[in-house]
């Protein structure tokens, strides 16, 4: 039997499945992913050094433009067919949690009915100071977003303070509540899929791990090999938007 073949008979017998997805998930959409060679943000900016909290610190302006910038790339995109596979996904097995890594909105446009954010989303600005919610429609009322141009994020109208993405930057903590949810989904599920992620980010590459030490299959689909490779038990190598649909139409030879 092929590897797709296996795959969607583990899919058909599933009663929770976890689906686990990161930056690959949306590159068919057209939204750079950070590590990979060809449009990798890692490459073309130092994504690390300005996805962190010092870097909005040090120059908030080019920060709130790069955020910007991604924002609009977001809202330019469509959720792509593995998006669609996904949020289909939800019908066809008992119980779904999907974990994402990605701040895009992709998979809330897909149909998905609740992701799990584990970084936050480019849409829910807040204040830097009082952690206030920042109306999205205001945060995007000004100046054009240009690649690496800086705007100056607006200002919190309660304690005047920068208003800045509501992402989870490099050496903050994910927020709490999901995080939970995310390791109890890997630790009571009896498959898991992970789709898209290069797996070397913590603390959210450990859930994939933790479905795999909790006894779980789990399936990769990503066509590179990734730090993940060793804890999967099928690693089907392909893009997610066609890998996706091909195994629901194998689980359950819909068209
Ligand atoms: C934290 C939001 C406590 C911002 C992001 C051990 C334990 C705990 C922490 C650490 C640790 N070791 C190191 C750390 C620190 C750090 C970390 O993990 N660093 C890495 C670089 C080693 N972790 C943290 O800081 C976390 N906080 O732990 O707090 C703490 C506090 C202080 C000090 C210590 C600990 C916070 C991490 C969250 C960072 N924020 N995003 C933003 O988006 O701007 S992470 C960001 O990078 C993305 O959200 C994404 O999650 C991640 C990139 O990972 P991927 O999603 O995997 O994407 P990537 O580009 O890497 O890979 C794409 C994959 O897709 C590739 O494999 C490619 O082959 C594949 N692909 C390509 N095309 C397709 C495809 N697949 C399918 N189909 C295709 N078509
Ligand atoms: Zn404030």
């Amino acid at each position: 039997m092929d590897e797709t073949m296996r795959a969607a008979a583990m899919l058909r017998e599933a009663r929770h499945v976890v689906v686990f997805t990161g930056a690959g998930m949306s590159a068919e959409s057209g939204v750079p992913t950070f590590r990979d060679d060809l449009t990798g943000l890692w490459s073309r900016y130092d994504a690390q050094r300005l996805a962190t909290p010092e870097a909005f610190r040090d120059d908030p302006d080019l920060v709130w433009g790069w955020y910007r910038w991604r924002a609009a790339r977001v809202r330019a995109a469509r959720p792509n067919p593995g998006h669609v596979a996904v949020a289909a996904l939800e019908t066809r097995v008992p119980t779904l949690t999907l974990i994402t890594q990605n701040v895009d909105d992709l998979h809330e446009r897909a149909g998905s009915s609740c992701p799990i954010h584990l970084h936050g989303s480019l849409f829910a600005p807040r204040c830097a100071g009082c952690a206030r919610p920042f109306p999205a429609e205001l945060a995007t009322a000004d100046v054009e977003p240009a690649e690496g141009r800086r705007i100056a994020p607006p200002r919190c109208a309660i304690c005047a303070d920068a208003i800045r993405p509501g992402v989870v930057w490099f050496g903050e903590l994910l927020p709490e509540d999901a995080l939970a949810a995310a390791y109890d989904a890997a630790t009571a599920c009896d498959l898991a899929l992970t789709i898209g992620t290069s797996g070397v980010v913590y603390p959210a590459a450990e859930i994939p791990r933790i479905a795999a030490r909790s006894g779980a299959p789990v399936i990769q689909i990503n066509p590179e090999r990734s730090a993940l490779d060793a804890s999967c038990d099928l690693n089907l190598r392909g893009g997610a938007a066609t890998l996706l649909p091909a195994l629901l139409r194998t689980a359950w030879h819909t068209p």
